[in-house]
């Protein structure tokens, strides 16, 4: 456990470090291409950038510090995300960039003085940090998504990062996950999101998973095999969706004669077999994994062989213990700018064996978001509750582009099925055989 004194401190680093990936992400282009719209899917930058200091000071200094707006509150209505959708943001009459940008300065010189003092024992939302750590989540949340931007903007490349390390071959096709109960989601972690709460018991039968996530070799199988021309392997929405919107491959590959490329960042480059596919919509993985003769994880099958420590009974924060990420174990924090080969992180490993679980790809699974059994909506239920029901699926994991202050054992991230251009991939899973143990002997 550590003092409030400690947790002043790790949020202040935390804080800084989302600002400097701000930064890089908002400075890498000039005010014309901040103001742009780069995809009709995703906002302005410089409205993500003035969205974050709005958060910033709408939870920090109004609701814990009590201080008055620093602006006309009609501001707040422009970077709301509920009235304005993503697309008719650009028409609106946003802060430029250069106020945008001493906007968020002078807000988060405030919060750093908040942070000093205001005691953080006294109410829930400030208890252990609460409300700071979650504003520093909704910055590398929205970080990921300014990523996502940039991937999606044309135009010579901005964005530049060393290579991951190299994967490792000769790993297991498929661990084994045996059955039985393990305790999903959490009561102990102090910065965990409401839809992470409660901790609570679920039985999950024997199932197995796929080592590491399908790799661009392997999703290339399906697309070579003709699986976008084949309705046997698409649920029919998915089909459908297949249909209207003219999939033939995953978002950003291309064809050079008999050649597969993927744009990555503004380069074109041939694909690299050993990487995790990414960029692949929920009926993508979903069709794939038919075609493959297997199907997507659930939830609690993920979060089971990411977290349950069959030897304690009890679940990790994280696959590899109860540690940090690190750059050893992960590939966090836009540190690359891609996934990184599989084999690539043994010390990333599970009890399970599974590698990979954090960081690179989001992972889809086959769930649909909704709360846990005694969930409540904390602080606000615009953060998740008010996305429960059959319309998102859960991703898990995170990826290349999410920071380690965003991710968790029980990190739970949805969307739409037919996103993709987020950090998404998949790994699958199938039953185990009726007399496969349940109990390691
Ligand atoms: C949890 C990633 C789905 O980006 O839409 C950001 C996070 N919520 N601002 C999103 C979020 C409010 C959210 N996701
Ligand atoms: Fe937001």
């Amino acid at each position: 456990m550590l003092t409030d004194e400690q947790l002043r401190d790790r949020i202040a680093v935390d804080l800084e470090r989302a600002r400097r990936r701000t930064a890089t992400l908002t400075d890498a282009v000039d005010d014309g291409e901040l103001v742009a719209q780069h995809s009709p899917l995703m906002s302005p930058l410089v409205w993500d950038l003035a969205h974050i200091g709005n958060q910033e000071e709408l939870w920090l200094l109004r609701d814990v510090g009590g201080r008055d707006p620093l602006l006309p509150e009609t501001v707040d209505e422009l970077y709301d995300a509920f009235r304005n959708a993503r697309s008719a943001r650009p028409a609106l009459p946003l802060l430029e960039p250069e106020p945008s940008r001493s906007y968020v300065r002078d807000v988060r010189g405030r919060v750093l003085d908040l942070l000093e003092k205001v005691p953080f024992g006294r109410r829930a939302l400030t208890r252990d940090g609460f409300a700071f750590a979650m504003i520093v989540q909704h910055e590398q949340q929205h970080d990921e998504t300014m990523l996502a931007t940039h991937q999606l903007r044309a135009g010579a490349p901005v964005l530049s990062a060393p290579p991951p390390p190299p994967g490792r071959t000769g790993l297991p096709d498929e661990v084994f996950v045996p059955g039985g109960p393990f305790e999903m989601g959490t009561d102990l972690e102090p910065w965990a999101l409401d839809n992470e709460r409660p901790a609570h018991a679920v039985e999950v039968p024997a199932f197995w998973l796929d080592t590491v996530p399908v790799t661009n070799a392997r999703y290339l199988r399906f697309v070579e095999d003709g699986g976008y021309d084949d309705p046997r392997w698409w649920s029919p929405e998915g089909w459908a969706h297949r249909q209207q919107a003219g999939l033939v491959a995953p978002q950003f590959w291309s064809r050079d004669g008999g050649q597969w490329q993927r744009r990555a960042f503004g380069r074109l480059e041939p694909l690299v077999p050993d990487e995790p596919v990414v960029h692949v919509c929920w009926y993508e993985a979903d069709a794939y994994a038919r075609w493959a003769g297997r199907r997507l994880p659930t939830e609690a099958e993920w979060e089971k062989a990411a977290r349950h420590d069959p030897v304690s009974g009890r679940s990790r924060r994280y696959p590899w213990g109860d540690d940090d990420p690190s750059p050893e174990r992960a590939n966090l924090g836009q540190r690359h700018l891609r996934p990184a080969p599989v084999g690539a992180y043994p010390a990333g490993a599970a009890p399970s064996g599974a590698e990979q679980l954090i960081g690179d790809v989001w992972e889809w699974t086959s769930t649909t978001f909704d709360g846990y059994p005694g969930f409540r909506a904390f602080p606000y239920r615009e953060y998740s509750e008010v996305f429960f029901g059959p319309k998102h699926r859960v991703l898990r994991g995170g990826s290349f582009g999410a920071d380690l202050a965003a991710v968790r054992g029980t990190f739970r991230n949805w969307d739409y099925p037919i996103r993709r251009q987020i950090f998404s991939g998949f790994r699958t899973a199938r039953d185990a055989e009726p007399d496969q143990l349940t109990e390691e002997v």
